[in-house]
């Protein structure tokens, strides 16, 4: 068994219902070992970057917007399986499509504002980390 890694963001609409608590609740419950975490605030270059692979979607300008209009929580996690077992605890994209008791279920708004983020592979989960903390802030 492997011990692996993802990252995570709690988005802005998380912070703003005041909803960190109970997030990081789920993700504590689910065995995962939280190993780098902040409170920061995406610049517009940094969430284009970011999320530079939807950049010709339609809803990426909304995306962005979203993204960068107040805090996020960022996260660095542990456990075997991160990456897989972590998209299987938030749910499905669409939260009317998210299985019951997951986090995008429990907490999101819409398709849109849908509350956190999850790596979606292990090369992804390293950048996305990078993008985030120095190594410094790691543990
Ligand atoms: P994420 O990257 O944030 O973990 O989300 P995801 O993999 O489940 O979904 P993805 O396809 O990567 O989309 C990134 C984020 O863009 C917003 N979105 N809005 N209005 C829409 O149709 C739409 N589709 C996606 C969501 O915030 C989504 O999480
Ligand atoms: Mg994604």
């Amino acid at each position: 068994m492997t011990t692996n890694r993802t990252f995570t963001m709690l988005k802005p609409d998380s912070i703003e219902k005041g909803n960190i608590g109970a997030i990081l609740e789920k993700i504590n419950a689910a065995g995962f070992k939280i190993v780098a975490m902040k409170l920061t605030q995406m610049t517009e270059n940094d969430a284009k970057a970011f999320y530079a692979v939807h950049k010709e979607r339609p809803f990426f300008n909304d995306l962005v917007t979203y993204m960068t209009r107040g805090p996020i929580v960022a996260a660095i996690l542990e456990k075997s399986n991160a990456v897989e077992d972590f998209r299987a605890l938030i749910g499905a994209t669409n939260p009317e499509e998210a299985a019951e008791g997951t986090i995008r279920k429990l907490f999101a708004t819409s398709i849109s504002e849908n509350a956190i983020h999850g790596s979606d592979s292990d090369e992804n989960a390293a950048i996305e980390g990078a993008f985030h903390f120095a190594g410094r802030e790691v543990f």
